[in-house]
């Protein structure tokens, strides 16, 4: 919007909160549908009135433990809408699409940092979910002439992330815990690692990708390219909390991928995106009560 451009943001609120979005009530360039994006009729009969020139496609289930839960559920929300979007786009001509795909699609890959070229292997219906929604419509790129960027986000955090569910990510559980003085449980020794991007990252690489003139299309990386123990992550939330208790340590998570870091190079090279938020900064923004709900670094 900053750079002149009209937002339409389509939610059906099932995770989403209007509230995260009141700053932008009124504004002239923004407005908020509520709609379900996999219901076919109601997302061709927008994408054909608004004719966008890009659609990013973020609407998902996020859910790893979800998705092994109700892999069903996890196939409507994930393959399905990406299908109608992507039927959308085709028949309202969208020019480009910009997908939020994830780490996931790696499974649990040894050979570190992941490159884009790593073969794929997800090892949980919601990384295959999205590995097939990236194929669906690379396909679709491909025969239909829409450019098509994947954008496979490492571990996203931000101030306005959920922590209510115990599979919520892990810097807003922690956040929650450490403010309320009670301690952060670690699941494992704490030396598995992480690629922490904060979500103002996230945002900035999805607007270039939607916006860089004569972008292909392709697949990239959203990552710091740094690898973050946990141990360490609660070390630096505890040293932003006067009083914070040291944390507690729980068996290892079923299933949980030991180290994930990713090879930020073609993005930086394809999209001219680099991660500019180091996550001590990142987690200091967090910590802080008051600015943490409205900041933006
Ligand atoms: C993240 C994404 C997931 C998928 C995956 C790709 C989140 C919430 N999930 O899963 O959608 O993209 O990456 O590989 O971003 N942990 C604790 N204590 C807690 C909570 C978590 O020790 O209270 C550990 C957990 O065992 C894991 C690490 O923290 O080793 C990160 O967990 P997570 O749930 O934030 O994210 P992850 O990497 O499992």
């Amino acid at each position: 919007m900053q750079q002149g451009h009209v937002v339409v943001a389509v939610d059906n609120l099932r995770t989403g909160r209007r509230e995260n979005l009141q700053r932008l009530e009124g504004h002239r360039a923004f407005r908020l549908v509520d709609l379900d994006v996999a219901d076919p009729m109601a997302c061709d009969r927008l994408v054909a009135q608004v004719h966008p020139d890009t659609i990013i496609h973020l609407a998902a289930l996020v859910s790893v433990p979800e998705s092994i839960r109700d892999p069903s559920l996890n196939f409507r929300l994930n393959v399905i809408a990406t299908h109608v979007v992507a039927e959308a786009a085709r028949r309202n001509k969208t020019e480009r699409i910009v997908f939020a795909s994830s780490a996931a699609v790696y499974g649990d890959c040894q050979r570190l940092p992941l490159t884009e070229r790593e073969e794929t292997r997800p090892i949980n219906p919601y990384g295959g979910a999205k590995l097939a929604s990236e194929a669906l419509l690379m396909s679709y790129g491909a025969t239909f002439g829409i450019t098509v960027r994947c954008l496979r986000y490492f571990n996203v955090y931000g101030p306005r992330q959920d922590p209510s569910s115990p599979y919520s990510g892990v810097i807003s559980i922690f956040r929650k815990n450490m403010q309320a003085r009670i301690a952060p449980t670690i699941f494992g020794d704490g030396e598995q690692t992480r690629d922490f991007i904060a979500v103002h990252d996230v945002a900035r690489a999805n607007v270039i990708a939607a916006t860089r003139p004569n972008l292909p299309s392709g697949i990239s990386n959203i990552c710091s390219g740094t690898a973050t123990s946990l141990n360490r992550l609660a070390e630096i939330l505890r040293g932003l909390t006067r009083d914070a208790p040291p944390p507690a340590y729980a068996a290892a998570r079923l299933g949980d991928i030991r180290h994930s870091v990713g090879a930020p190079e073609l993005a930086a090279t394809e999209l001219g995106f680099t991660a500019t938020v180091p996550l001590e900064q990142g987690c200091a923004e967090l910590m802080a009560p008051q600015i943490g709900q409205t900041s933006r670094l």
